[in-house]
């Protein structure tokens, strides 16, 4: 690996920063890890984008990349400059300026940065210490916490904070946000593992109505119904269980 920043992209990022009519391909294995929220903005916010999977990781594409790992975005400018953005949490950063995820002001980048960076950490909480885990007896006491110590107090905070914005489908305003989308994927987690335990139409009716106003959303729709999102489904379950 020995490729470092190519500073000619500074014009075309500076310049298209907050162009939404490039084209994009997001490079990623096939499973949603760490491009699940990548690909949900993409899906939700319709933008022209295609979900490319590596084909020869270990000697070719590894050494290609800028830090040896994925995601990466590729994405073609509408004057044909191409940028490359490594790092899931900065194209997320990076596709949320871009695509307005961030409300309306500073205030509410704020609110939505700091939503999504709670409901990123419950994530986490399960990929990491539980997804991955093989020693079983670990596993068992970090699925006891996470569903004791780390999901109720989640699920409330969210909550209460939704509720503080009208209980509309939303974070912040009554518009679509970065946080709206990584709620809707953490919500998914949730009612996978736990059924209605936690989250319900009747237990969270504000968490509820994030999920089903992005879900409807036609664009993503459209996604779920490609051969890409079924075959990304389908690793996700085999290797992570969700
Ligand atoms: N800090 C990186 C971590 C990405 C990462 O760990 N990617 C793993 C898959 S989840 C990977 O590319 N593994 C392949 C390898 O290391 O060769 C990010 O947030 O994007």
């Amino acid at each position: 690996m020995s490729r470092t920043f190519d500073n000619n992209a500074r014009t075309a990022l500076n310049e298209s920063i907050y162009n939404q009519d490039s084209t994009f391909k997001l490079k990623y294995f096939k499973l949603h890890g760490m491009a699940a929220t990548v690909r949900m903005i993409l899906a939700t916010t319709g933008a022209k984008w295609e979900c490319v999977f590596p084909e020869d990781w270990a000697n070719k594409e590894k050494s290609e990349t800028l830090f040896g790992v994925l995601p990466v975005l590729y994405e073609t400018t509408s004057s044909g400059q191409t940028i490359e953005v490594p790092e899931s949490e900065v194209i997320e950063h990076y596709l949320s300026k871009k695509f307005g995820l961030y409300g309306n002001d500073d205030f509410d980048e704020i609110k939505v940065r700091t939503f999504t960076s709670s409901i990123q950490a419950i994530i986490t909480y399960y990929f990491l210490r539980i997804a991955v885990v093989r020693d079983a007896a670990y596993k068992a006491t970090m699925t006891e916490r996470f569903l004791t110590e780390a999901l109720p107090p989640f699920v409330l905070t969210h909550e209460r904070h939704l509720h503080a914005n009208g209980s509309n489908g939303h974070y912040v305003n009554d518009k679509l946000s970065l946080a709206d989308i990584k709620l809707a994927l953490a919500v998914e987690m949730i009612v996978t593992l736990t059924g209605d335990r936690f989250v319900s139409k009747e237990k969270t009716p504000a968490l509820y109505t994030v999920w089903e106003k992005v879900n409807v959303i036609p664009s993503l729709a459209e996604w779920k119904k490609t051969e890409a999102y079924t075959v990304v489904a389908e690793g996700n379950l085999r290797i992570l269980g969700f």
